[in-house]
């Protein structure tokens, strides 16, 4: 019995006397759960999936302006010598959903138009005002327009964004719409349209304003479609979104929150829906980029897999390949630099949104960097050099 059981973990985990060395096995005949399951990642994941942060104020428009929100920020692309970046503005407070919804802001992202600004370095920004503004009264966008992602497919420019339809009320399911243009500074011309809306087989309980109390869930989608994405993959159109859905639940990692993709052979659509959504357990603001013929992505803020860098090869398929110890909130990636110089190389610099209060949020810059080696101050590392610092900052903006 005890000799079998020795055959069978040495062989199940192949502990080679260089891997019972490298993973400090005691005893490769009693291996524990964690062990086991370490033993069962990838060999030849690195520190190159991995990476430190630290988020900074921008300069000029970008700086935090009292009374106004901007959030959730594009990524930025670079045109005739300038970076673009577009974004959620609105001004004044929010009053929530205690009071008048047909007149109130509810929230932050409530009544919102999407605007842009440029810079010619990444710190200091010109505001060069609305790109897409919400619609006429009765359209599907006449509430608010928000959460914007920028898409360059040969020479027209695709900006996709969240959309609510009056009135705002917690149980109002949100949409997406598609502007494009010519030109980064438009004319937009908008999608009659929303190209992406929430799956329909969710049923509420009751008339009451309470997205909790429901009688079936519906699928992952069933309340809100969030936080797109478009990219083009493998000849395709690949439209990454946030769900919500109807019945929310906190979960052991946070918010019940999962994301989807969509896929059509325009970037106008029509999207699909992958018949494997959802593709993540966890995650919240979509960031997503090509990397290796796969598409690689970072999930944060909720659920079990929070604050993971996945990667799969068909865009569906993620596994997990770092944990990193935090990232920058609603990223803008970076879309002017190499994505497949490394894993992480598009997150060198981007921009990010912080919230100075739950009134006001502003868009703000972060770095990342790559940890070489753990060291105290004076300490040799592997390589015999030494550093006062125990990070080294391999691409530092
Ligand atoms: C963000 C995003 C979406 C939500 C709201 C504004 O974190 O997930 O954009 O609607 O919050």
């Amino acid at each position: 019995m005890s000799a079998d059981k020795k055959t069978n973990l040495r062989e199940e985990y192949q502990l080679t006397d260089e891997i019972i060395d490298k993973f400090g096995i005691s005893n490769p005949d009693k291996l524990s759960a964690a062990t086991k399951r370490a033993l069962k990642w990838p060999r030849d994941l690195g520190k190159d999936w991995f990476f430190e942060y630290e988020v900074y104020d921008l300069k000029g428009d970008l700086a935090y302006e009292e009374g106004v929100v901007r959030r959730d920020p594009s990524a930025l692309i670079k045109v005739d010598g300038l970076y673009y970046v577009w974004y959620t503005r609105s001004t004044g407070p929010s009053q929530g959903f205690g009071g008048d919804i047909e007149n109130d802001k509810v929230f932050p992202w409530d009544r919102c138009d999407i605007w842009y600004a440029t810079s010619e370095d990444g710190v200091t920004w010109k505001e060069q005002g609305p790109a897409v503004e919400r619609g006429p009264k009765g359209a599907y966008d006449d509430r608010s327009v928000f959460t914007v992602e920028i898409m360059v497919h040969e020479g027209v420019y695709y900006l996709s964004y969240q959309t609510v339809k009056s009135p705002y009320t917690v149980r109002v399911k949100n949409q997406i719409g598609l502007a494009w243009s010519n030109s980064p500074n438009g004319p937009w011309t908008k999608s009659e349209a929303p190209i992406l809306s929430p799956a329909d087989n969710g049923i509420w309980e009751g008339e009451e304003q309470n997205r909790f109390r429901v009688k079936k869930k519906g699928d992952f989608d069933s309340h809100k479609v969030h936080d797109p994405c478009i990219i083009p993959f493998n000849g395709k159109f690949h439209l990454y979104y946030k769900g919500e859905q109807m019945g929310e639940e906190i979960t052991f990692g946070g918010r019940q929150i999962r994301h989807g993709v969509a896929i059509a052979d325009h970037p106008k659509g029509p999207y699909i829906k992958s018949e494997y959504n959802p593709i993540s357990n966890s995650g919240h603001e979509i960031c997503v980029w090509p990397y290796n013929n796969g598409v690689a992505a970072l999930i944060t803020t909720d659920g079990p897999e929070k604050n993971t860098v996945q990667w799969s090869p068909d865009g569906i398929n993620f596994e997990i390949k770092s944990v990193v110890k935090g990232a920058p909130h609603a990223i803008g990636l970076n879309r002017t630099l190499d994505n497949e110089k490394g894993p992480v190389e598009i997150l060198r610099w981007g921009v990010t949104h912080k919230y100075m209060n739950y009134d006001y949020q502003y868009i703000r810059g972060f770095k990342t960097w790559t940890i070489e080696n753990h060291t105290a101050p004076g300490e040799a590392t592997k390589d015999g050099t030494t550093s006062d610092n125990n990070s080294v900052i391999t691409d530092k903006f």
